[in-house]
């Protein structure tokens, strides 16, 4: 006889995670945003119900770090509550963020729900189930030996599930915490490994299954696109599908918009509207929180600069015609990055990064240094021609920033995707 079941697998939950600066943006929909990660965990247990999934896997980052009070613990136990009402298990540990070290307040878990041991790897056996679970949580936040090792071989005639907070063998721009390679988990027997820390979802193989669901919530414009779960299919013992589940709320996008041939901000703004209205339409009930990127060429970087203030309230008034639209930032976006990057490309990000620092207060003698240089990138070729005031040092110091920070996005090896997750602290 075949049996399919299936399973929820989460990570990376981070409960309550503020948005960090959020009060600086001007009409920001604060309480959407505040409440995400919360609406998106409801959305999991509903998920789980609905699927009649025989066990809910959440593979750590739970919280994002010590609860202000209680009610961010309380809010996570009321849904594990719905579970057991649902009669449905759930394994879980803690990850990075939420390290026994660092949460010192505690809760008293439902009865449908086991968190794994921090000191040692732990196995729960459910022959009800027909799954044996494995797993150890982190007992400080840095941890950095390799927890796996000391993973027991699996069980035989079960399905064995590993769970584990890792970066793997670091490849994916996260803090290596829990290193390990792909065949330390294979050479373990299991069936399925349920990863949490990187917070994009990632099948990283498939004999084993070893999947980072990604996190369930967005929680700024570094991490776009869908977030969510998995579920997944077991027929017999053998994983049969891993399949995605959207759950975010608040969907965090980069808008790229060309604008080369651009005559003026009209022009632009037409341009961007398309964009908006694309965007407002792939957002179905969710607020898509949008960074609208111009992208400029030599013809249009000056204007995309200059009329930079002018275009950032026009475009946001703008998005008032689109429901579910809220516009987090217009940046203007150089094309000639990668002739920036060659000319530089002999430094290392970090003496760039302590170069950059220490020119960041002389915007007279960083200006000279470029234009030295000889680069003729974007806002720079603005600054030669003289067509901004470094005189005016909110302006300047705002626009040396951005322009150090597109440098820097190119050079510096932790950033090869543009963004720097070891300073988000995932
Ligand atoms: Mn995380």
């Amino acid at each position: 006889m075949t049996s399919t079941r299936r399973l929820l697998h989460a990570a990376d939950l981070h409960l309550d995670s503020p948005l960090l600066g959020l009060s600086a943006y001007e009409n920001a929909p604060a309480e959407d945003i505040r409440g995400a990660t919360r609406r998106a965990f409801e959305a999991m247990v509903d998920l789980a119900i609905e699927e009649q999934v025989i066990a809910v896997l959440l593979a750590g980052d739970l919280f994002d770090g010590e609860w202000r009070d209680y009610s961010s613990g309380m809010f996570f136990v009321k849904g594990l509550r719905r579970l057991r009402e649902a009669d449905i298990p759930v394994f879980l540990l803690r990850g990075n963020h939420d390290a026994e070290s660092h949460i010192t307040r505690t809760l008293e878990l439902p009865s449908n729900t086991r968190e794994l041991s921090t000191a040692r790897p732990e196995s729960v056996h459910r022959e009800d189930l027909g799954i044996s679970v494995h797993g150890q949580g982190f007992a400080q936040r840095r941890v950095m030996e390799n927890l796996a090792a000391a993973y027991p071989e699996a069980a035989g005639g079960m399905f064995n599930i590993g769970m584990l907070h890792t970066a793997l063998d670091g490849a994916y721009g996260h803090d290596p915490y829990a290193p390990c390679t792909v065949s330390d988990l294979a050479g373990l027997g299991y069936q399925y490994w349920a990863l949490g820390h990187v917070h994009s979802h990632k099948v990283v193989e498939r004999e084993p299954h070893i999947v980072f669901p990604g996190n369930l919530q967005g929680r700024s414009v570094r991490e776009t696109g869908p977030k969510g779960c998995v579920i997944v299919e077991i027929t017999d013992t053998t994983v049969s599908s891993v399949r995605p589940v959207a759950l975010d709320v608040v969907r965090w996008t980069r808008v790229k918009v060309p604008i080369s041939g651009c005559r003026d901000r009209h022009d632009v703004c037409d341009r961007v509207g398309a964009a908006l209205r694309n965007a407002s339409e792939e957002a179905g009930e969710r607020l898509m929180a949008c960074r609208v990127e111009l992208e400029a060429d030599a013809a249009t970087q000056s204007l995309a600069w200059r009329e930079r203030d002018a275009l950032d309230a026009e475009i946001r008034s703008l998005s008032g015609d689109f429901d579910q639209v809220w516009v987090e930032k217009v940046r203007p976006v150089t094309a000639e990055r990668e002739v920036l990057a060659a000319s530089l490309g002999s430094a290392t990000g970090e003496a760039l990064h302590a170069a950059a620092t220490e020119l960041m207060n002389d915007p007279a003698r960083l200006r000279e240094v470029l234009t030295d240089a000889g680069l003729t990138t974007g806002v720079l070729q603005v600054f030669r021609d003289g067509e901004v005031d470094l005189h005016d040092p909110g302006l300047g110091r705002r626009l040396l920033g951005e322009a150090l920070d597109e440098l820097l996005a190119h050079l510096h090896p932790t950033r090869t995707d543009g963004t720097d997750q070891r300073k988000a602290g995932l």
